[in-house]
């Protein structure tokens, strides 16, 4: 719902009777997206999948950007592409076994390539001899097993003469003449949207990606956008299809009205390792750090710089502890088969959760913020130390910590820990416990 205090227009959509009134610019968010916020981050965890046409070439995603492959070669992928082990049940048992609750699936990244049976566009998986609407069967097997489903969704296009790409930072070597024009892709991307949001049962979110394609680099001081996405039209029409879906858009900016979730790509919250994630960690909405589970988001053959079981575990923990959720990718190779490297990780870290999920599911940032040692998290009368390694001086100190202590344990076999309650905080000694695991949880209960 946005209501107004600034301008005001009218979107139609699809050239339907259908015409919504939208006023900018502040927005409430109605029940249902508040609801489905809150579940969000008691999920904690979710399966990105990066898949499609570009899978086939096993060089990433940007492979059509990267070897500057213009349009009329990169259209030779379409009759080739039969993922004959494609299997949506797969990939859905992949993440409940990893004890992950909800899925974002890459419905059309940046080459354009729609992965549903689109009525706006021929550059679609359902005009492959494999002719399959997997997002279709993605959806019913989500479904079926209680996964939520995200939409990853490109507002940036390498493939569309439309979208303006003048302008753009990268796609320039795809061998388009024609003029950009934003208004028809805008139009485009309502329709498809409408078809996402209409024909694939509830939507969990819709994640964007692409904005900063028409600003200056991260890190830059004018971040302004080259082109004005009308966001508003976007996001009014997608929360008057489905209001509590959650909309987040990769901008790497503070979230704009309108926006549900703030997400950070190879970056915990309050992290900038990856130079991408300038933008403070949202205070209001939920938070999403993404990362890939090799070096790639989508199937490369010469990446093999897969992460441990221990690293996995300790990233979904860092995420928890900064009250953030985290989003693991995979991609697919063009089989449709998730690699075996993949899976056997994420179901090992699946085996940790089984017994430590509860220090994980339904919490929220603990009280205390990340430390060298590790991270906290906390629900109700609970608090838990994830200790990484082994703390400096065998003590914990949780500086100002006034409320009263009932008991301390290792989580994991209810061995008492000692603790003293000063006027400093509540100190806790770890002198006998072992911290060789990826995360040794110590659980403070509150009376
Ligand atoms: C984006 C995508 O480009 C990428 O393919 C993947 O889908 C990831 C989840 O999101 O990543 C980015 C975004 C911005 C830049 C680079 C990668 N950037 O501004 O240089």
């Amino acid at each position: 719902m946005l209501v107004s205090v600034l301008s005001k227009f009218s979107a139609c959509i699809g050239g339907l009777a259908l015409c919504i009134s939208l006023q900018a610019q502040i927005y409430t968010p109605a029940p249902a997206n508040l609801e489905a916020r809150k579940t969000f981050q008691d999920n904690k965890y979710g399966l990105f999948i990066h898949w499609g046409l570009s899978s086939m070439l096993g060089d990433g995603e940007w492979v059509m950007n990267n070897r500057n492959i213009k349009v009329e070669d990169y259209k030779r992928l379409l009759p080739a592409f039969y993922p004959a082990q494609f299997d949506a049940d797969k990939w859905v048992q992949t993440a409940k076994n990893a004890g992950m609750k909800y899925i974002v699936f890459i419905t059309r990244h940046h080459d354009g390539f729609s992965n549903w049976d689109t009525k706006q566009s021929d550059w679609k998986i359902t005009n492959t001899p494999f002719k399959r609407d997997v997002l279709k069967e993605l959806a019913a097997a989500c479904k079926k097993e209680g996964i939520k489903l995200g939409l990853y969704y490109s507002t940036l296009d390498w493939y569309r003469e439309d979208y303006p790409h003048e302008t753009g930072r990268t796609g320039q070597g795809t061998g388009r003449t024609g003029k950009g024009n934003y208004a028809s892709y805008l139009q485009f991307m309502k329709n498809q949207l409408t078809e996402l949001l209409t024909n694939y049962g509830e939507i969990m979110s819709i994640w964007f990606d692409g904005h900063w394609d028409q600003t200056n680099p991260e890190g830059a001081h004018d971040r302004s956008s080259r082109i004005d996405w009308r966001y508003e039209e976007i996001y009014g029409l997608i929360h008057s299809l489905q209001p509590q879906c959650m909309i987040g858009n990769n901008h790497h900016l503070t979230p704009l009205p309108g926006e549900d979730f703030q997400m950070f790509e190879r970056d915990l919250p309050g992290e900038n390792k990856s130079g991408l994630s300038f933008q403070e960690a949202s205070q209001e909405v939920p938070l999403e750090t993404c990362e890939t589970i090799n070096g790639a988001w989508g199937y490369d053959i010469k990446d093999r710089r897969y992460k441990t079981v221990k690293q996995v575990i300790q990233l979904l923990v860092g995420a928890a502890g900064r009250n953030a959720n985290l989003l693991l990718n995979v991609g697919p190779m063009p089989s449709g088969l998730i690699q075996p490297e993949f899976t056997d990780t994420l179901a090992a870290a699946g085996k940790w959760l089984e017994k430590y999920g509860e220090t994980i599911y339904g919490t929220r940032g603990g009280p205390i913020a990340p430390q060298s040692w590790g991270v906290s998290t906390q629900k109700g009368k609970k608090i838990y130390l994830h200790v990484f390694k082994q703390p400096y001086g065998n003590m914990i100190l949780l500086p100002g910590f006034k409320e009263k202590v009932k008991q301390v344990q290792v989580f994991i076999n209810r061995q008492p820990v000692k603790f003293k309650q000063q006027a400093e905080g509540l100190i806790i000694q770890t002198e006998g416990i072992s911290f060789d695991s990826a995360d040794e949880v110590i659980d403070i209960e509150l009376r």
